[in-house]
C-alpha cells in the first residue's frame, strides 16, 4: 500500500504545487479545499500521470465539515497544514473584523480542527509526520500584516508546542517558514486587486510553490531518526522582511 499524504488548501499556489509533487514521488494524495472544479482538475492532472489523488471539499473553519470529510479516512502518514490566507493590508485601526475572522478561523483554528483529526489517526497507527506552513511573519510582524502575522505567531507556537505534544507518539513535526512565494496569496490579501498584488512582486524573483515542495518533499524522505524542526526559504532578492532588493 502506497503510503497517505493530506494535504490542505490543494487547489492552489503552495498546496497544489505540494500535491503534483508528492504524487509524483509516489504518495497517494488526498487534496483538500473549498473549491471542487479545482479539486476535480487537479484528480485529473494526478491520474493521468500514473498517480493516486483523492479529494476532500470542505472548508477548514468548519469543524462539523472537518469531521464530516476526515473522520472515514484510515490512515495519514503525512499531513501538510497548508490551508491559510492574508486578508487585507492596512493599520489595525483600519482593519476589516471580517478579514480577521477568516484569518484566525483559517489558519489557526482550521490548523487545530484538521491536526487533532489526523494527529488521532497517526497516534493509532504508531506514528506520522506533520508539516505545518507558517511564514516569514511567524517570527517578524510587520506593518499592515498585525494579524496575519499573529496567526502566523501561532502557528510557529503551535509547531514548537505539538512537536513535544506528539513526540512520544512518534509523530514528527516540521514547519516551513517561507518568504515572498507568488501564488494567489496576494491577489487574495489585496481582495482581487491585481495591480496591487503584482507590486509586492515588483523586480522581485520571488519563491514559486515548486521551491516549497521540493522543500517538502525532501524532508519528509528523510530516515525515521531524523527530523527538519523547521526552514525559512527565502527568495535570493529578499533577506529577511524588511529587506528586499527589487531590481528596475
Ligand atoms: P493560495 O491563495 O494560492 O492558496 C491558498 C490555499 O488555501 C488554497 O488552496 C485555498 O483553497 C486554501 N484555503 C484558504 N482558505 C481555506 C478554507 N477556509 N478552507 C479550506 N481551504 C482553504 O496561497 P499560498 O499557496 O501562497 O498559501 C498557502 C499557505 O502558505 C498559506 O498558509 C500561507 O499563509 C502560506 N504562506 C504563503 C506565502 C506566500 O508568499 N505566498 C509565504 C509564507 C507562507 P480554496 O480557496 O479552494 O478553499
Ligand atoms: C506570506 C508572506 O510577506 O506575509 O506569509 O511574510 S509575508
Amino acid at each position: 500500500m502506497k503510503k497517505q499524504a493530506l494535504i490542505t488548501g490543494a487547489t492552489s499556489g503552495i498546496g497544489r504545487a505540494t500535491a503534483l509533487r508528492l504524487a509524483a514521488d509516489g504518495w497517494a494524495v488526498t487534496a483538500t479545499g473549498r473549491r471542487r472544479e479545482r479539486l476535480d482538475l487537479l484528480r485529473r492532472e494526478i491520474e493521468a500521470s500514473g498517480g493516486e489523488c483523492r479529494t476532500l471539499t470542505f472548508d477548514v473553519r468548519d469543524e462539523e465539515a472537518c469531521h464530516a470529510a476526515l473522520d472515514p479516512i484510515e490512515r495519514i502518514d503525512l499531513l501538510v497544514n497548508n490551508a491559510g490566507l492574508a486578508a487585507g493590508f492596512e493599520h489595525l485601526d483600519q482593519g476589516s473584523t471580517a478579514d480577521w475572522n477568516a484569518m484566525i478561523d483559517t489558519n489557526i483554528k482550521g490548523l487545530l480542527y484538521v491536526t487533532q483529526i489526523i494527529a488521532r489517526k497517526m497516534i493509532a497507527a504508531g506514528g506520522g509526520h506533520i508539516v505545518n506552513i507558517g511564514s516569514i511573519a511567524g517570527t517578524e510582524p510587520y506593518e499592515n500584516g498585525a494579524v496575519y502575522c499573529a496567526t502566523k505567531h501561532a502557528v510557529h507556537a503551535l509547531s514548537q508546542a505539538m512537536r513535544a505534544d506528539l513526540l512520544a507518539d512518534g509523530i514528527r513535526v516540521s514547519e516551513i517558514r517561507p518568504g515572498m512565494v507568488e501564488t494567489e496569496f496576494s491577489i487574495v490579501r489585496f481582495h482581487g486587486d491585481r495591480t496591487a498584488a503584482d507590486n509586492v512582486y515588483r523586480g522581485v524573483e520571488p519563491l514559486t510553490g515548486d521551491d516549497i515542495a521540493e522543500a517538502i518533499a525532501w524532508i519528509t524522505q528523510l530516515p525515521a531518526r531524523m527530523n527538519v524542526n523547521e526552514i525559512v526559504l527565502m527568495p535570493s532578492q529578499q533577506a529577511c522582511q524588511y529587506y528586499v532588493h527589487r531590481k528596475r
